[in-house]
């Protein structure tokens, strides 16, 4: 009486491996993964009633079998070829040259572009469509057979949809996403147990177990990026018909590959992707570009390994080893001590990289950077460079662990660290020549007072010489006094003085934001200006109603207790006596919000952006008077799409409301900063 259950059991099984398909291979899953549980469950207790039903392809088979004691060798019938690199433009023209020679032809060749997946490569060998074996690369002409764990992976599919070839060979990248790959390490860290060092090495760890239960356990994936041996199907005349063939036959495709023109449309291609690399799911370390044409393909054939048809391009690594000379500390605006790092030069990330930031003292402890270690760099895109990692097994002999000076490098003053805070401060406040220098600089700033010519050389010399003691002291420099500075000639010291000139004519934002008070940014300085109107309410507030500071929209204890004590020090106090008597003037700060540039203007956010939080920009469009709103109506003005965004992206084009993407954004911030 098994009928109803072999049609239950062939039902559950395709519905599985359908949504397998959706969550994997297009990565658009249709059910919650509760329900797709449950479908698993019941298979699974259909075939404990039915076991004579159980088929290898069933998806409750996917770990069977006891562990292994050693992976055999496969040899490959077809080699797994390697890729010929290139590292720049000129390179990829000198490939397109070549190709077009070989061809004798003087027409733009066509390419598939994809980016390359940095994972491992792996071939699987589909036999009447069914699963039969995967191999890992090897040396490109024997692999170790790791077909207990490849199947293990939900992505690659056990069973091909109908009209797949009698024999089809594919080849592709097991990787891990980054979000897989950081849970794995949250878990194994909340473990006590040894993290990996990427998700390269995550994956490479989890296909080489011997017990394919834990390769199950690992969130891969893996995606198709071309063939080895095949009979039973004429090749198609393209690589993009191939993929879209692998694809119908239900195996994983990355979606990002795209036909391209010639070599120009190659490096538009890379370029967009390099800029998409820091917002993908998983990591790529550059793109491959191969002739659209498999007769194309055919007649350029291979040169030892690696065929002349297809090229990766790489992207600038992103880690790179070097050696720390030194660690020094640097004294902030605010007296904030941080340690830097100094590096051997080292080329990372498309630039070169000799120092970097170390943040804090707790970060120097926590990752135990010492001078003389080699430790592994990483500048991501735009992202400021980083110490990830010291390698310890190369630590010379005899080094100690940085300690946290006692006093200020420069001003010799104590240098506190609070219990609980992460930043020591130097406490020689407007004593400290490097404080100094870092306000001075910062009252300078183009958000600021906006003083041009006034850089961080000349600040350093004018602060050095003792000439500029306090932000004040600019406005009384005379000619004299810069001309005798270096690299400062009769007409720059001119310049400079008619900037400073300029720079008297204020508003009250620029004023209070160039003051320099603690966590006070040009935002809070905005509410702060447009809350007080003029600096004597503010003041008398400090003085008489600290409370009240506390009132201003986005203002909290933190930054109100730090504006209190900024006006309640004797020399703020004189600061801006003199300030004003150098003739710094300011109009009242009459802005009511219908003044604001963005008055009356509603803003709906949606998706992530990749250089601000969501915060920071309400934050900023709310300074600028806009309202932003959670729900799009044919009143919104914008709409602000980031990464991945939902559907009041799709109810804006709806609409016909004018999207901003994150460029968008900043640019009609920028433009009315005041
Ligand atoms: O994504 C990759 N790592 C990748 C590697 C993509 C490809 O299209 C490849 C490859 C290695 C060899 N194609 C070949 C022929």
């Amino acid at each position: 009486m098994s009928g109803g259950a072999r049609e239950r059991i062939a039902a559950l099984r395709t519905e599985i491996a359908h949504h397998d398909e959706r969550y994997y291979g297009l990565d658009d899953p249709q059910i919650p993964d509760a329900d797709y549980d449950q479908l698993l469950r019941e298979l699974r207790a259909l075939e404990g009633a039915h076991p004579e039903l159980i088929t290898p392809d069933s998806p409750t088979q996917r770990v069977a079998g006891a562990p292994s004691a050693a992976f055999e060798a496969v040899v490959h019938e077809v080699p797994m070829l390697s890729l010929d690199n290139a590292f720049s433009d000129e390179e990829v023209r000198a490939f397109e040259r070549r190709a077009a020679e070989r061809l004798g032809t003087d027409e733009p060749l066509e390419y598939l572009a994809e980016p390359k997946l940095d994972g491992l490569a792996v071939t699987a060998i589909y036999r009447a469509g069914l699963l039969e074996r995967a191999a890992t690369r090897g040396d490109g002409f024997k692999g170790e057979d790791v077909t207990a764990n490849v199947r293990a992976i939900r992505a690659v599919p056990l069973r091909l949809h109908a009209k797949a070839p009698a024999l089809l060979e594919v080849r592709g990248e097991v990787f891990m996403p980054l979000q897989g790959f950081e849970r794995l390490n949250r878990e194994a860290e909340a473990r006590g147990e040894k993290t990996f060092v990427n998700p390269r090495n995550a994956a490479a760890g989890s296909l080489r177990q011997l017990d394919p239960r834990i390769t199950a356990a690992r969130p891969l994936q893996m995606y198709c990026y071309g063939l080895g041996s095949v009979s039973g199907w004429d090749l198609p005349e393209r690589q993009s018909e191939l993929l879209e063939a692998l694809r119908q036959w239900g195996l994983p495709v990355c979606p990002e590959g795209r036909r391209v023109q010639g070599v120009e449309g190659c490096l538009q291609y890379y370029r967009q992707m390099g800029e998409r690399r820091a917002h993908l799911a998983y990591q790529i370390d550059g793109v491959v570009y191969k002739v659209e044409r498999l007769a194309y393909q055919t007649r350029l054939g291979f040169l030892s390994r690696a065929p002349r048809w297809a090229l990766a391009h790489k992207f600038p690594a992103e880690e790179a080893m070097t050696r720390v000379r030194a660690i020094e500390w640097q004294v902030g605006r605010t007296g904030a001590v941080t340690p830097v790092a100094r590096l051997e030069p080292v080329f990372v990330g498309g630039v070169t990289v000799s120092n970097v930031t170390l943040h804090n003292f707790d970060e120097v402890q926590r990752k135990d950077v010492r001078v003389g270690d080699t430790v592994v760099v990483r500048r991501a895109g735009d992202v400021i460079p980083e110490v990830v990692r010291v390698i310890e097994a190369r630590r010379p002999p005899h080094t100690d662990a940085v300690a946290l000076p006692q006093r200020c490098p420069v001003c010799h003053s104590e240098v506190l660290k609070p219990a609980g805070e992460a930043v020591a401060r130097c406490t020689g406040g407007f004593s400290c020549p490097a404080q100094r220098q870092e306000a001075i600089r910062h009252f300078a700033g183009r958000l600021a007072m906006d003083i041009e010519g006034l850089g961080e050389k000349v600040v350093a010399q004018l602060v050095e010489r003792g000439t500029v003691r306090s932000p004040a002291d600019l406005y009384g420099l005379g000619a004299a006094d810069l001309q005798s500075l270096e690299r400062m000639g009769e007409k720059s010291a001119a310049n400079l003085i008619a900037a400073l000139g300029r720079s008297k004519q204020t508003t009250l934002p620029r004023l209070l934001y160039a003051l320099g008070i603690r966590e006070v940014g040009e935002a809070t300085a905005l509410a702060l200006a447009r809350h007080f109107g003029d600096l004597d309410a503010l003041i008398e507030a400090a003085d008489e109603h600290p409370e009240q500071i506390e009132q201003v929209a986005e203002v909290g204890p933190v930054v109100a207790a730090h504006v209190h004590a900024f006006f309640a020090a004797p020399e703020h106090r004189a600061l801006i006596g003199r300030l004003r008597e150098a003739g710094v003037t300011w109009a009242p700060f009459a802005a009511r919000p219908a003044d604001l540039p963005l008055a009356g203007q509603t803003f709906v956010l949606t998706g992530t952006l990749a250089g601000m939080t969501r915060e920071q920009a309400q934050e900023a469009l709310s300074a600028l008077g806009a309202k932003v709103s959670g729900t799009v109506s044919k009143k919104t003005r914008y709409v602000v799409a980031g990464e991945a965004p939902g559907s009041k992206l799709t109810k804006a084009r709806a609409l016909a409301i004018p999207i901003l993407d994150e460029a968008g954004l900043r640019q009609l911030l920028e433009a009315h900063r005041r």
